[in-house]
């Protein structure tokens, strides 16, 4: 029997240093009516929604750098974004930048019920990037300076129907993110990001920016029988081109909606989350498959010559 979850991911295009939270939520009403129309019940919207990517640039006085933080949520800026998803009944992903009472800094999404009340809370745990300044790059991917890992772990959330966790960014490149979860019997994991098409440490062919985003959602889903939704704030921001590919991805690790611009965009799937239940059955059933016992670290010494690294 299909269990539905009707799912829409809102990309967004570029947010300019000198665009509003207000001019921003506006868009975000734009798409979150658009998926409310579109029978969509849950939208995911990107990674630091609200402003510009500003980890890209180098910031020495606190003022500059506490403009990009939310000091609350929901805000003064962000309470009509709350106000329509109550009235629409449909619930949300926002991530956005966190400045506790206690001055801690977090990269942070909420989860976003149909009554617009706060069910769920993530902080970035893997921070990518470096926390000093390269004046020799075309831009900096300052998050460790700007951010605190988070302290709050992955945690799955019973709300909407199913069982759902989130993630931020680079996040997605790691496996345990995705296991973690499913241990937990996540149904859907919805995410955001903002990821530049210029690699500043190495030069890596931009093709790869797309091909290793793609590739790692797909196999996450897959091999831990869950939906994914994914959101990206994309397109040359301050002039700064980062990748678009926006998607939802099934459980089977194929791709059932992506977005085909660089520009603020709704994609839809009416996500069937039996589907999930299929691969966690014959596949994936990790009480019956999985061997934690056999997973240790073991390299095997043989032979003379110098100890191997580590
Ligand atoms: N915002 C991010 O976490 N971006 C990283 C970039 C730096 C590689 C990402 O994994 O997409």
């Amino acid at each position: 029997m299909k269990r539905p979850f009707p799912l829409a991911v809102a990309q967004l295009g570029p947010i300019h240093l000198a665009d509003t939270r207000e001019a921003v939520v506006r868009r975000l009403l734009e798409m979150l009516r658009e998926a409310a129309s579109r029978g969509a019940e849950f939208v995911v919207f990107p990674e630091l929604a609200l402003t510009t990517f500003f980890p890209r640039w180098w910031m020495t006085s606190q003022d500059e750098i506490d403009r990009f933080f939310e000091r609350s949520m929901p805000n003064a800026a962000t309470q009509p974004l709350f106000d329509e998803a109550r009235r629409l009944r449909i619930g949300f992903y926002l991530g956005y930048a966190e400045l506790t009472p206690e001055g801690e800094r977090f990269n942070t999404a909420v989860m976003v019920d149909r009554e617009g009340a706060i069910v769920g809370r993530y902080r970035k745990v893997h921070l990518p990037g470096h926390s000093e300044h390269k004046p020799a790059a075309p831009f900096q991917h300052l998050e460790k300076r700007y951010f605190q890992v988070g302290d709050e772990g992955f945690k799955v959330w019973d709300t909407m129907g199913t069982r759902m966790g989130m993630c931020i960014c680079n996040d997605r490149r790691w496996p345990e993110t995705f296991r973690v979860m499913s241990l937990q019997s996540a149904e859907v994991v919805v995410l955001g990001y903002n990821t530049p098409s210029v690699n500043i440490h190495w030069p890596e062919p931009p093709h790869l920016r797309m091909f290793h985003h793609l590739l790692l959602l797909q196999a996450h889903a897959h091999e831990n029988a869950l939906w994914v939704g994914a959101a990206a704030k994309c397109g040359a921001e301050d002039g700064f081109h980062m990748i678009a590919g926006s998607a939802i991805v099934s459980p089977t690790g194929e791709i059932a909606a992506q977005s085909s611009t660089e520009e603020d965009e709704v994609i839809f799937v009416n996500c069937d989350l039996a589907l999930g239940d299929t691969f966690r059955k014959f596949v994936f059933n990790f009480a019956q498959h999985r061997r934690p016992e056999h997973y240790r670290l073991i390299v095997e010494r043989t032979g003379a010559g110098d100890p191997l690294p580590g």
